[in-house]
């Protein structure tokens, strides 16, 4: 008996200690050079423990419900906004974050919509939402003159009817794929009028039957190894779906286009959870990725732009100079942004976005 007692205080005794030790991140799939984590172990001393996400839904959940055990969790910026009021995050001490003067105030003055002041958050990564195409066998369903960068390749049935023969993806993300069929049909991409959002299922319906799957990572490997030859996703990973088919030599040429009818340009966000395990071990990360090197390592490793302004002069020229990554003005005129839905008008984006899935 007595010795149970003297075990189970040793026990709590030790794992006090090392929550002390331990950080714990949650961050997207396929968003980090792994290097990094190495790295950040062995400056700090700190153990990580690093578990990974592909949805806001998944992550919002969690925040939600609390007691996530994260001490950084990643969401986007019309995420981390509804968090943010429902009282998910704690404010940043910027007294342990000396690295963040290599924030760059061009990405600092839109992630403030979303978080004002950035009281709670700093950008990670931020992107635009497209088309990833395998050239090759796109071109030879739909001809040389396909439209590769336009969203008529996916929304238009005819373009899907055929191209469901060498497979084709879309996110399973109604806060992007919604807008991104208003904006197909001329309307206001972050409309929340629920007579205008109407409008946008019977194009998500209209191609439906071709969608062979909707999913938030899969689509990388699929489109790296020839299974599939469109995917509706996000830019980096369309980007590192085309370094993978290069490195493995396999004659698949990937590409991405921001669609030209306009694109959806969004903020990965780190912040720490209300309730985290160990803050102090937060700010520690947060600042070790706010390094301007360290930064740059990570995206030149994803092919995502950050919002670190210190870290451009080490991007490779692969990265900084791609304007589907670090867009050029013209390109960015043609990005949108959006806000969140309220509740009300989510609930309806979600069951309409389960019956598109169900295609019934
Ligand atoms: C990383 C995807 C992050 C983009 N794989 C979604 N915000």
């Amino acid at each position: 008996m007595k010795t149970t007692l003297l075990s189970s205080v040793a026990a709590f005794a030790l794992t006090g200690a090392a929550l002390a030790d331990e950080v714990r991140v949650y961050n997207w799939s396929d968003y980090i050079d792994e290097d990094l984590l190495t790295k950040f172990e062995e400056e700090t001393g700190l153990d990580l423990v690093y578990d990974v996400f592909d949805s806001n839904e998944v992550l919002e959940t969690k925040m939600l419900a609390g007691s996530s055990g994260y001490d950084i969790v990643v969401p986007s910026g019309t995420f981390l906004q509804r968090q943010i009021s429902a009282g998910a995050f704690q404010k940043l001490d910027a007294s342990k974050l000396p690295n963040a003067e290599n924030l760059w105030d061009v990405v600092e003055a839109r992630t403030m919509q979303y978080d004002p002041d950035n009281a709670y958050s700093i950008n990670y990564m931020w992107g635009t939402t497209g088309i990833g195409v395998n050239v090759g066998k796109v071109q030879e369903i739909l001809g040389e003159d396909a439209p590769l960068g336009s969203l008529d390749l996916v929304f238009k049935p005819e373009n899907m009817e055929k191209l469901q023969a060498c497979g084709v993806h879309f996110l399973d993300a109604p806060t992007e794929m919604v807008p991104a069929a208003l904006q197909y049909i001329g309307e206001d991409p972050d409309s929340h009028d629920p007579d205008v959002l109407a409008k946008a299922e019977p194009i998500l319906m209209g191609v439906r039957p071709y969608v062979q799957k909707f999913h938030n990572s899969e689509y990388i490997n699929a489109l790296a190894n020839g299974d599939i030859c469109v995917a509706f996703g996000w830019s980096g990973d369309i980007l590192q779906a085309r370094d993978r088919a290069a490195e493995a030599e396999n004659g698949v040429e990937v590409a991405y286009n921001a669609p030209s009818e306009g694109a959806l340009m969004w903020f990965d966000q780190m912040a720490i959870p209300a309730d985290a395990p160990n803050p102090e071990g937060a700010h520690v990360f947060l600042n070790f990725i706010l390094d301007a090197q360290n930064m740059a390592q990570a995206s030149n490793y994803v092919y995502y732009a950050n919002g670190n302004a210190a870290s451009q002069e080490f991007l490779v020229e692969d990265v900084i100079g791609d304007p589907a990554i670090y867009p050029d003005e013209a390109t960015l005129e043609n990005l949108y942004t959006t806000t969140p839905y309220p509740a009300r008008v989510q609930r309806t984006v979600t069951r309409m976005w389960t019956k598109i899935k169900s295609g019934t």
